[in-house]
């Protein structure tokens, strides 16, 4: 259900249950955690990219899995969030090293949500972000309704969230939803050499990079300025830093190696 590649320092995810339009099931959540972790544990992956096979991206939840007609009494529907989805985003978001995203079609429900998630998100033209929770009566997950409002601010978040309307790639971009829309021929390629290119650059100060980002969503300045002093205590004790200062004195390449 998940299609792995390792080249070149990246690790290649391709969610693959494309008759759903790769919409999760358990054994697709356990495969897409186990090669998280994997990422996370394994020092020579060094950027990861997570794409789906088929014309969609992922459309969220299978709902044909459970059906809640076949259930005796209502399904409790926390227990798949804390059981698959939270613990997918935090895979996510804490992994320190670049995720990025090729969204090549249809990105619904959980699927658009964990497009949001992932640092670096590229879609095909063609490609349509749909809030379906709103179809069938549910709150956006995998952290949807924080990331909405903070990427986009209120209006559109809700106007998103509460009427499932489409957006398209273009308009996701322009919005600051995702980094950029590219040609459907190009999306697969411009993905990959993104990712290739930042498997090879300094990965243990981009991972710092990251948490910092993110930690600007709840620190104030001056927490941030105190974090700030902290990784960059860090990252100047790297290997990466001496090379890159190295490299630049010297007028050649840099050759990095994430430590
Ligand atoms: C699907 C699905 C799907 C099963 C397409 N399931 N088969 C968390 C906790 C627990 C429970 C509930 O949910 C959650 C989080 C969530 O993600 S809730 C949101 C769940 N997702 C949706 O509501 C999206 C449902 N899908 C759609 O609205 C459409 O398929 C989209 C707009 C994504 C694409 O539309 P089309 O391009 O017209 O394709 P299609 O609808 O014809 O789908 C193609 C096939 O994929 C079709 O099967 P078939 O056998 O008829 O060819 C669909 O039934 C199947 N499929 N999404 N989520």
């Amino acid at each position: 259900t998940v299609l792995s590649a390792f080249a070149d320092g990246v690790l290649r995810l391709t969610l693959n249950r494309p008759d759903k339009l790769n919409a999760f099931n358990e054994e697709m959540h356990l495969a897409l955690r186990a090669e998280l972790e994997r990422a996370h544990q394994d020092p020579s992956v060094r950027a990861v990219l997570l794409t789906g096979a088929g014309r969609g991206f992922c459309a969220g939840q299978d709902l044909g899995d459970r059906d809640p007609r076949q259930s005796d009494g209502p399904p409790d529907l926390g227990r798949t969030i804390e059981l698959f989805y939270n613990p997918l985003i935090r895979l996510i978001r804490g992994l320190e090293k670049p995720v990025v995203c090729a969204v090549n079609g249809a990105a619904a429900g959980a699927g658009a949500n964990i497009a949001f998630a992932c640092d670096i998100t590229l879609a095909a033209r063609s490609a349509r972000f749909i809030q379906a929770f709103a179809r069938i009566g549910l709150v956006p997950d995998s952290g949807g309704t924080w990331s909405l409002p903070r990427l986009l601010g209120e209006a559109r978040a809700k106007a998103l969230a509460l009427t499932a309307e489409p957006l398209d790639a273009e308009t996701a971009a322009n919005w600051g939803l995702i980094w950029k829309a590219v040609d459907d021929a190009v999306l697969l390629d411009e993905t990959a050499a993104l990712a290739a290119r930042l498997a090879a650059g300094p990965t243990k100060g981009l991972g710092l990079t990251k948490r910092a980002i993110q930690m600007a969503a709840t620190n104030s300045l001056e927490e941030q300025l105190e974090l700030e002093r902290d990784l960059q205590r860090e990252a100047g004790r790297s290997a990466d830093y001496a090379e890159g200062v190295a490299a630049f004195l010297e007028k050649r390449k840099p050759g990095f190696t994430g430590r």
